[in-house]
């Protein structure tokens, strides 16, 4: 990947750019064997709960687990890894902050669908910076339910969204179907309609969610309280934090 190959324009326009062979054989690897690793873990353990959506087919499972980073040292380096960085500072700006991460497996033949909807009601913020960069660790296409976006649809800003999940009145076959191969990322703002359809096929479909803002964004806050918090959130990774006395978590260690 070069420089030249971030279309930032198209990304202004379309509220989404697929980037191709971010990560390399090796570092695509190294995720695979760590969430791997992750999902022996928590297997037969309480936490292995299923996170499909609501309102999707009871038997559509999702192995959706966050803070990767704190599960493995593997994440922390591709949260930083400079060619994401490379794309994140022309889309964002110079100053780039972690605001969470988490594993997505949609398991073979019973991979839950992601109905369409906005990230924004999940984590709203007031200039709407936030863009999330999907890698794909595996190829997808339409038969393991690859990601699909509606594109120019940020242009609309935020819409009314429906139920637990935020779920918009849109059908998945408006978004535009995203075949990716292993080693690429998916960036998208939060105000883009986006979502996946079940995983059919035989294998499971591993991506790895990072979510990133510009510092200066501030975070809608509900009763004084930015709601979508967790360990790892505020961690720079291009640029500086010039709001770090003005804003940053302050974390309490309960007991699990
Ligand atoms: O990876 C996918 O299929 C969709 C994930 C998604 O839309 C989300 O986590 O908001």
């Amino acid at each position: 990947m070069s420089s030249t190959e971030v279309d930032v324009d198209f990304f202004r326009e379309n509220g989404y750019l697929l980037c191709r062979e971010v990560y390399d054989a090796g570092e695509v690897e190294e995720m695979r064997g760590a969430l791997e690793r992750i999902l022996e873990t928590v297997a037969g353990t309480t936490h292995d709960e299923n996170h499909a959506w609501s309102g999707v087919a009871q038997e559509a499972v999702l192995k959706g687990f966050h803070n990767v980073q704190y599960h493995d040292a593997a994440f922390t380096r591709a949260a930083a890894n400079p060619r994401l960085l490379e794309v994140l500072t022309r889309v964002i700006g110079p100053d780039v902050q972690l605001h969470h991460t988490k594993m997505l497996v949609k398991p073979p033949e019973q991979g839950a669908p992601f109905p369409m909807h906005q990230d924004y009601p999940f984590f709203p913020h007031t200039r709407h910076s936030v863009v999330a960069a999907s890698i794909h660790l595996d190829d997808t296409n339409e038969e393991n339910g690859c990601l699909r976006v509606v594109a120019g649809s940020h242009k609309q800003g935020p819409l009314e969204a429906h139920g637990p999940s935020n779920t918009l009145e849109v059908p998945l076959e408006d978004g535009e179907p995203l075949p990716a191969r292993a080693g690429d990322v998916l960036l998208f703002s939060y105000l883009t309609i986006h979502g996946s359809g079940l995983n059919t096929s035989e294998a499971a479909r591993r991506n790895v969610l990072l979510q990133y803002r510009d510092p200066a964004d501030e975070p809608v806050l509900e009763n004084g309280v930015e709601q979508h918090v967790n360990w790892g959130q505020g961690m720079m990774v291009a640029g500086r934090n010039p709001f770090y006395w003005q804003r940053h978590p302050k974390f309490q260690v309960m007991p699990a």
